[in-house]
């Protein structure tokens, strides 16, 4: 190998570099928080499990139905709704502020539950 191909060779390995660096960079920039947490909340027997969940702004909450009869994980504030989950559908919401969040099911209203959120 030649002094030229040597050359050659550390330039691309620098542009290599650089164009790590650059999307590493990208994506930190686009995660909400290095520590933001994603939670489950299973809707079975017509119950929110766990029915209180402590968690923090910025985390994912995902609600799942394992039941056969559709449910809702809708905000008594109005502020969020799942709309109908039937069985084994999912939904995610990222909670954006603090505080303590009431919900229930629009179909079951005798089903609630709570974010504790910090
Ligand atoms: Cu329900």
């Amino acid at each position: 190998m030649n002094m030229l191909d040597k050359k050659i060779d550390r330039r691309r390995g620098l542009l290599v570099c650089g164009l790590a660096a650059a999307i590493v960079g990208q994506a930190a920039l686009w995660a909400p928080s290095a520590l933001a947490e994603s939670h489950v909340v299973e809707i079975r027997d017509f119950q929110f499990a766990p029915e209180a969940l402590d968690i923090a702004v910025g985390d994912t909450v995902t609600w799942v139905n394992m039941d056969i009869a559709p449910h809702t994980a809708t905000a008594v504030d109005g502020s969020w709704d799942s709309g109908s989950l039937a069985q084994g559908d999912e939904w995610s919401l990222v909670i954006e502020t603090a505080g303590v969040i009431d919900y229930l099911c629009t179909f079951h209203p005798q089903m609630v539950g709570a974010l504790n959120v910090e």
